[in-house]
């Protein structure tokens, strides 16, 4: 269970604009959108939750977890190194994508 009080801000009504550029992942209907992505190394991704569900950008290798992200809310993450990052949603362990950094 997630903590209601965690979450910060307002979840818009409407829907969510996503995909402006080449390395936006979109979330929506509990997937993430592309699942695998490739981007050069020192290049940025950013994860917009585009779904009534909170979601939760969780990195296997690291484990590092963002923030709970809310309908609207983005995380962006860089990836510095070259390899094959996996992830997951820390809050639906099923929902998994890939970012390949070469
Ligand atoms: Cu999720």
């Amino acid at each position: 269970m997630i903590s209601l009080a965690r979450l910060s801000g307002q979840a818009p009504d409407g829907p969510v604009p996503m995909k402006t550029s080449p390395n936006d992942v979109g979330i929506a209907g509990f997937a993430f959108g592309p699942s695998k992505l490739t981007i050069a190394p020192g290049q940025y991704v950013t994860w917009t939750n585009g779904d009534d569900s909170p979601h939760q950008i969780t990195i296997a290798q690291s484990q590092e977890r963002s923030a709970v992200l809310l309908k609207g809310q983005s995380r962006t993450q860089a990836f510095a190194t070259a390899g094959v990052y996996e992830y997951s949603c820390g809050l639906q362990p099923s929902m998994k994508g890939t970012v390949e950094v070469k």
